[in-house]
């Protein structure tokens, strides 16, 4: 089970390791704080199945988030029981919601070591139709024990020491990785108990379709419209088109089957839509330690410095070998626009 796992997680960030830098002391720490989201995720799956019933759907009475996004009620419970189970962990020093403005100090937590960067209930807007949503989550080791700055997390995505992300789908799934292979864990209502279902995920080489809102397509680039004419219009491989607006499913997806999820930079929105810091990276960072790839077509995602806590950056993400065929698609409208 998850619990098991996180409490014997002994490849935790292996880079890390390597080079003498992780404790046990660090060790249990992460382990505490993922288990600290583990029951946050099964409270909030606990609430979207019974959604209609406990009148938990529709707006949350006119408010808005950070982005000018309305709140729907569920976005509120997420991000008050990501904040408040992370925080009683007292292994974190500092909490980026997507639902918050500022960063969140944990002031309560003197020997706080990590910061945890979370987008509580990501898709939201389509929770009342009951398409799939879900949690996104990063850890960043904190620079200073028990005292915050937002500076610990204004650095390069690859500077994580986990990721992971809950879907509330047709079955409750969680993904994580602690720098090593990529784990699934389903959770079996019957046990309260996330089971190891996907012992080592691994994102197929390629694949055969492409994710990305074409309602957009009168405003991308030479590079993403050249990408889509090719797997559109490929004589031995069309690619299918698969678009789901729910980050987690459309990238959970695209992390089992193969193929590329995008969201572009565009002459409407130049950097995107999707945030940097808690839904490009901890995605990038599964992406990538499953042998697939994220690029924002001319650079790593990974290698890219966070300078806002809630800025945006394009994405392009999947097989590894797709991802390399945009940014060849990008560098060839660069060269000729
Ligand atoms: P669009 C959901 O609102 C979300 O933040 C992501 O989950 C999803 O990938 C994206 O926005 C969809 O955006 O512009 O295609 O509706």
């Amino acid at each position: 089970t998850l619990s098991s796992f996180i409490l014997t997680a002994t490849e935790v960030c292996p880079s890390l390791a390597a080079k003498g830098h992780i404790k046990k002391e660090e060790e249990t720490d992460l382990c505490i704080l993922l288990q600290s989201i583990a029951t946050s995720c099964k409270y909030i799956q606990n609430c979207v199945r019974k959604l209609g019933l406990a009148n938990l759907s529709g707006k949350n009475g006119g408010t808005t988030n950070v982005q000018g996004e309305q709140q729907m009620k569920l976005d509120v419970i997420a991000h008050d029981v990501f904040t408040r189970g992370l925080d009683e962990s007292k292994r974190c020093t500092m909490l980026i919601s997507e639902e918050e403005e500022e960063a969140i100090m944990c002031t309560s937590s003197p020997n706080g070591r990590y910061v945890c960067v979370f987008d509580p209930l990501d898709g939201s807007s389509n929770i009342d139709c009951c398409v799939s949503v879900g949690s996104i989550f990063g850890v960043y080791r904190a620079n200073a024990l028990g005292k915050g700055d937002v500076n610990d997390v204004l650095r390069p995505g690859k500077e994580m020491v986990a990721a992971g992300y809950c879907m509330y789908g047709s079955a409750c799934t969680m993904v994580l990785t602690v720098g090593g292979n990529v784990r699934g864990f389903t959770l079996d209502p019957s046990l309260g108990e996330f089971v190891l279902t996907h012992p080592k995920i691994k994102c197929p080489p390629s694949g055969a379709t492409y994710s990305v809102n074409e309602g957009n397509s009168r405003y991308w680039g030479g590079g993403m419209r050249r990408y889509v004419d090719h797997v559109k219009y490929h004589k031995e491989k069309p690619h299918a088109l698969r678009y789901i607006g729910s980050m987690v499913a459309d990238v959970h997806r695209t992390l089992l089957y193969g193929g590329t999820f995008s969201y572009p930079g565009d002459s409407k929105s130049p950097n995107g839509k999707l945030r940097l810091l808690y839904e490009c990276f901890p995605m990038a960072y599964i992406m990538e330690r499953a042998g697939g790839a994220a690029s924002d077509g001319t650079q790593r995602i990974l290698d890219v410095c966070c300078t806002g806590i809630h800025q945006r950056h394009p994405i392009h993400m999947g097989s590894e070998e797709d991802v390399e065929e945009i940014d060849r698609f990008y560098r060839e409208a660069a060269a000729d626009p």
